[in-house]
């Protein structure tokens, strides 16, 4: 079904060496942690082309990618989904449903999804509203491509994405801690820019189960609960969307969620961070940067905008 490394081109010569070497790491970290006895070890390669936008900062360890986690289907520890999830959640088979103020409605196999568009390495920086933060070779297209086949209608403002709520696979549903399904929103412009992917895979090979298989969203310059896991519906909408945190804790979440190290989470400060796996757990904090550091492109959706109230 998925198609192996192209013939043309090696990963080496178009991938920055740190993620080259953590590519090379995945594999004995995904089978260091299949947690069944005869649980698939070797993950299926994805062909791609080097992405823009890629930061050539070092890859973080994908074997810290894919066990800290934050998936609370699976539970609210750091350690529940990668326990559960690659047990637990089948991704096979799998659709998606992209549906509202669209002219062409459709529901996609994700094998068909995936194939809609060229696949991109794109390394990007994670930002958790937590304080952690990672770089990660993730494996997409642009959402863009999957929005302009749907064909939005002038009414469509914004982006729905729901995703899957199964209580027999999802163990983490049993609490209440969100109002299930987990769903997040984008503006329509927001969805449609370039840096907004629409992800299949990280470190060259398919999702873990943990990390939002078999497909998810990127927005890189948002907090990473916007990027929300294993989607099962896209819907276009003429309000904005209700959010899974919004819903849950207006004061601390907004709908926007831009990485702004100005705007203090109500608990605590958001202007450092601390990389995953380079910084070690106790070590000193970087600053955050406006945007995750990706102001000069996204800067100009949100001109006239007050992002201290608008957070
Ligand atoms: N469905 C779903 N998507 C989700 C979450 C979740 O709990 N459920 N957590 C979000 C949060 S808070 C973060 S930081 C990122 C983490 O992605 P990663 O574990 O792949 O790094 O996923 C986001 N997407
Ligand atoms: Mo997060």
């Amino acid at each position: 079904m998925l198609i192996t490394a192209s013939p043309d081109v090696k990963a080496s010569e178009i991938t920055p060496r740190g993620v080259y070497e953590a590519r090379r790491q995945f594999l004995k970290a995904a089978a260091a942690l299949a947690f069944a006895p005869g649980a698939a070890v070797a993950r299926q390669a994805l062909s791609t082309k080097p992405g823009p936008y890629s930061t050539m900062e070092k890859a973080t360890p994908p074997d810290l990618v894919m066990s800290y986690c934050n998936f609370y289907e699976f539970g609210t520890d750091k350690e529940d989904p990668s326990r559960y999830a690659p047990k637990m959640l089948r991704t096979r088979p799998w659709t998606v449903q992209v549906d509202g103020a669209v002219k062409n409605p459709r529901t996609f196999g994700v094998d068909e999804l995936l194939k809609l568009a060229p696949l991109e390495d794109r390394v990007y920086r994670l930002r958790c509203v937590e304080g952690w933060s990672a770089v990660v070779p993730w494996v997409g297209f642009p959402l863009a491509e999957l929005v302009k086949r749907v064909e939005p209608t002038g009414s469509a403002k914004f982006v729905e994405f729901v995703t899957l709520a199964d209580p027999k696979q999802m163990p983490g549903l049993r609490a209440p801690v969100i109002d299930w399904p987990y769903a997040e929103g984008l503006r329509l412009d927001e969805a449609m820019h370039p840096l907004t992917l629409l992800t299949f895979g990280m470190y060259g090979e398919i999702l873990p189960e943990q990390n939002g298989a078999p497909v998810r969203v990127v927005v890189p310059w948002k907090y990473g609960f916007k990027s929300a896991k294993s989607l099962v519906r896209i819907r276009f909408v003429e309000r904005q969307p209700a959010t899974a945190w919004q819903k849950a804790n207006p004061d601390e979440y907004g709908f926007y969620s831009n990485v702004n190290p100005e705007r203090d989470h109500p608990r605590w400060s958001q202007k450092t961070e601390r990389r995953l796996g380079t910084d070690g757990l106790f070590a000193r904090r970087r600053p955050t940067l406006m945007f995750n550091g990706y102001a000069e492109q996204v800067a100009s959706l949100y001109t006239g905008m007050d992002l201290m109230k608008q957070f």
